[in-house]
């Protein structure tokens, strides 16, 4: 699971990746601050299973917080782009080739207005605007990439009889699109049978439907907490109800996780509140980090916002991309009778798989052995065996038998 963050430069792109991430990347006020592309493990947060039975887990990977579970997805922050991106403007194609792995994106829209489309500072810029370039720009990236191969290939596919879905899957496969995300744009548009014959403006269409569905988009609308954010947000809302969209403050999640890992408050992330830490008393040497005048007045303000948007948006960001737009669901392995691994860890691992997938699908990620030598799953809660075509829930937690 790749999840790329887009947008234009300075919207808060490195702010949201290094608030979700912690990793130390550059943050700053002017265009292009993020040349190279940058790697990193955020989470997405469930309600752990551990509580139902009584338990605490050991996650293996990511972490556990009150019961709030934390699962590894892996994200990437971009350079900034421009209209024209496409054609090779700003840093132009280089910095699409980096999105080709993502499985979704997230759109950081600046909706304080006071970023022109290019990243420069004005005033009432039309937040509107950002969503229809960027989109626009994504799919000019599709179209050219199917271009580039397109009269030999759709030729080619007519007289030997090729599966067309199939033979699209795999020219577009280094984009991550899958046969069946063809066969769903196919069926959408109901275009000729020939696709040779199909006009230029149906190959854009058709590039767009297929970035779409490929490579679905939700919006965080960052800097809600700036002057003329809420009514931005509000107006994005408005103008495009079909959308995905989230209000968010990066800058406000990266100040409370920063607080946090210093030790200053407590603050589980994705949360709507946070607790100062008691100071211990003197005598003890040197206090481990004060909150000074100026971060107590910060926190305060972003009180606010918490308030306001019920959390930072953040995590409901990442949250909504994986299980809302994808709709992932979080799998755990786990024995009827015993939820440790062979070490005593208590349920290390949890998954995210995609929509649709079955008991045996789920088999065939913990290993191939499983897939193959399949007998039955069993439901850790219900103690009942289940078969492989059973369609996996949402944090179920189940033990594969095999052969
Ligand atoms: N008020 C406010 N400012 C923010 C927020 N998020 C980011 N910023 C500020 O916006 C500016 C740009 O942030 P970056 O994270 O560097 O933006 P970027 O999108 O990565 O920019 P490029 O790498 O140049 O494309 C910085 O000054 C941030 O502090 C937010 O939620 N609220
Ligand atoms: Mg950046």
């Amino acid at each position: 699971m790749l999840i790329g963050l887009v947008g234009k430069p300075s919207v808060g792109k490195s702010t949201f990746f290094k608030a979700a991430t912690l990793a130390e990347v550059e943050i700053a006020a002017y265009p292009f601050t993020t040349i190279k592309a940058n790697h990193g493990v955020g989470y997405v947060r469930i309600e752990c299973i551990d509580k139902e039975f009584n338990t605490n887990c050991n996650p293996s990977h990511g972490f556990c917080i009150n019961h709030q579970r934390f699962v590894p997805v892996e994200l990437m922050d971009v350079a900034g782009l421009v209209p024209g991106a496409s054609e090779g403007k700003g840093l132009g194609n280089q910095f699409l080739d980096d999105l080709r792995q993502a499985d979704i994106f997230v759109h950081i829209v600046d909706v304080s207005g006071t970023l022109d489309v290019e990243g420069k500072p004005t005033e009432n810029h039309d937040v509107c605007k950002d969503v229809e370039f960027l989109e626009d720009e994504l799919n000019k990236w599709f179209y050219n990439i199917l271009m580039k191969v397109w009269r030999s290939f759709a030729r080619k596919a007519e007289i030997e009889d090729m599966k067309f879905s199939e033979a699209v899957a795999h020219q577009f496969s280094g984009l991550k699109v899958k046969e069946d995300h063809v066969k769903d744009v196919l069926l959408k548009l109901n275009f000729s049978k020939k696709p040779s014959t199909w006009t230029a403006e149906q190959l854009k269409e058709f590039a767009a439907a297929l970035r779409k569905m490929s490579k679905p988009m939700i919006i965080a609308a960052n800097k809600v907490d700036t002057e003329n954010g809420k009514k931005n947000f509000e107006k994005l809302i408005k103008e495009f109800p079909y959308l995905m969209i989230v209000p968010c403050s990066a800058d406000s999640e990266l100040a409370l996780r920063e607080a946090a890992k210093a030790e200053l408050i407590d603050y589980i992330p994705g949360d709507s509140e946070f607790a100062l830490k008691s100071v211990p008393s003197s005598g003890e040497g040197k206090i481990k980090g004060e909150l000074s005048e100026k971060q107590k007045l910060a926190l305060e303000d972003i009180k606010k916002v918490l308030k306001e948007y019920d959390g930072t948006g953040v995590q409901e960001v990442l949250n909504m991309a994986v299980f809302n737009l994808l709709k992932y669901v979080a799998i755990f392995p786990a024995s009827a009778n015993k939820l440790a691994d062979s070490k005593g860890n208590i349920l290390p691992d949890c998954f995210l798989l995609p929509e649709g997938s079955t008991a045996l699908d789920f088999a065939f990620h913990l290993h191939t052995d499983f897939g193959n030598n399949f007998i039955k799953a069993i439901d850790a809660r219900s103690k009942k065996a289940l078969g492989k075509a059973y369609k996996l829930k949402h944090r179920d937690a189940l033990e594969i038998v095999t052969r």
